[in-house]
């Protein structure tokens, strides 16, 4: 048995920007961060991983490196939560009792819940996936080593962590097939299971320009549901009439269903009816239990899951869980900001950025239009304002800026 003050489950973005937040002012031994991963990565670069702009080492970390001192790492995964006790059970079987809770899990990848997809990713190299560290090197291989056919890219049946990536990186393939001169012999299909192209209609009309004049085809509805790997066949349904189509690829870039991590589901007191963490999405306070708190892709804030939403929260969780352990109520502060920073070519970006309500733009700029600085911002300056600012508990969002460009006024 451990006593701790916070004890903060998952040490990803959210997990470690909190720990640093928290370490210095509750003192030594007081923080416990558990988290089973020695390497950190900072996901947010794999899209560029796979379009052969950065390398795999230029996105790891150890994540001893990025914990402050003075909490302890529990090298460990919670197997259970005890929220009426206040305790949190190890794989180990430690028990770590919290006089506070942050749940910082993250989203769980479920590769193995479409057919012959784990197995296509282990043995055919034209089938890739940037969602997972082990994968993400395969997709420029298979870029630069695609002939011709159909180029799939897909989006599965449930929520994910950074909604733009999955076409972000077709539209790299898109730019590599023409440079490499082959892009006349490349169909490229979205294939999607979602009924547009992005959630937000102001992008959204935007992106289906840089579709059409790209000459990609797109297939709203439509689900990626079993690869064929020794037929070069993938099967996808069309979830509105259930009709099944078998399509021959020449390369796939495929992005798993996804789910809130399933040691949390089986809690039904902290989970909602949907599966992910039921907090309010305002305060970022537990709707049940008023010390514990989430950020993150875990939880059920109605809000595109990224590392620029957990940059926002992470302020907030910090005032309200400081307001909290000094007994006032927490402040309803989040408006839902998240950013998709929609790589559309090597060297352009259109920097969605926006809430609950619609577009929270930061710049005094129509940011639906491409950019080469926004292309800039997120290629060279993200990574240090993640690594220095967001993981170090420095970054709070861009919200104060916002404010300043737009002189006081607006949102
Ligand atoms: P994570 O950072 O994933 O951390 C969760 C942690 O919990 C992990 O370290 C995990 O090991 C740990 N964990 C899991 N289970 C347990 C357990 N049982 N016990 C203890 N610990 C556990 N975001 C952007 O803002 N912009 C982008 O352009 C962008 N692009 C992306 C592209 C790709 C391909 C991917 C994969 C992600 C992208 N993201 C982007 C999303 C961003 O990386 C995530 O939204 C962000 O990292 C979420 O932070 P988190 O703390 O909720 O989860
Ligand atoms: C952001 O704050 C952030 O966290 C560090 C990201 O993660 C990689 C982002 O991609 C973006 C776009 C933001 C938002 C910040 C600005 C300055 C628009």
């Amino acid at each position: 048995r451990r006593d701790y003050k916070l004890v903060i489950v998952g040490g990803g973005t959210g997990g470690t920007a909190i720990a640093n937040k928290f370490a210095k002012k509750l003192g030594k031994g007081k923080v416990a961060v558990v988290e089973p991963s020695e390497t950190h990565y900072y996901q947010p670069m794999f899209t560029l991983v796979g379009g052969g702009i950065k390398t795999l080492s230029q996105t790891a970390s150890p994540s001893d490196s990025l914990f402050p001192k003075g909490a302890d790492w529990i090298k460990d995964r919670a197997a259970a939560f005890d929220a009426t006790n206040n305790v949190v059970t190890t794989e180990n079987g430690d028990e770590l009792h919290y006089d506070y809770l942050v749940i910082a899990m993250g989203i769980q990848m479920n590769f193995d819940q479409i057919k012959g997809l784990t197995d296509a990713l282990d043995h055919d190299p034209m089938v890739c996936s940037n969602y997972n560290p082990a994968y993400v090197n395969k997709t420029f291989n298979a870029i630069n080593k695609f002939k011709e056919g159909n180029a799939i890219f897909t989006f599965p049946n449930s929520p994910i962590k950074c909604a733009g990536a999955p076409q972000k990186i077709m539209y790299l393939a898109d730019y590599h097939f023409r440079k490499m001169g082959k892009r006349d012999k490349a169909n490229i299909l979205y294939n999607t299971s979602l009924p547009v192209i992005f959630g937000v209609k102001k992008y959204a009309d935007a992106l289906l320009e840089v579709v059409k004049d790209k000459g990609i085809t797109t297939n709203f509805r439509t689900c990626l549901t079993e690869i064929k790997h020794d037929s070069k066949e993938a099967v996808f349904q069309n979830l509105d009439t259930g009709d099944n189509q078998t399509v021959k690829y020449e390369m796939l870039h495929a992005v798993p269903p996804m789910s809130c991590p399933d040691v949390l589901k089986k809690h039904p007191d902290l989970v909602d009816e949907t599966g992910w963490v039921n907090v309010n999405k305002n305060t970022l306070q537990h709707q049940t239990y008023s010390n514990i708190f989430a950020l993150g892709d875990c939880t059920n804030m109605p809000t595109s899951k990224t590392a620029a939403a957990v940059s926002a929260q992470s302020g907030i969780l910090q005032k309200n869980l400081n307001a909290v352990m000094d007994g006032k109520a927490a402040t309803p502060l989040y408006d839902g900001y998240t950013s998709c920073p929609l790589i559309t070519s090597k060297g352009k970006c259109i920097m969605a950025e926006f809430g609950f309500d619609g577009p929270l733009e930061t710049f005094p700029i129509n940011q639906a239009r491409e950019s080469r600085l926004m292309y800039h911002l997120k290629k060279d300056f993200m990574p240090a304002l993640y690594w220095m600012g967001l993981v170090k508990g420095h970054w709070n969002g861009p919200k104060v800026y916002r404010k300043l460009f737009h002189l006081g006024m607006g949102k």
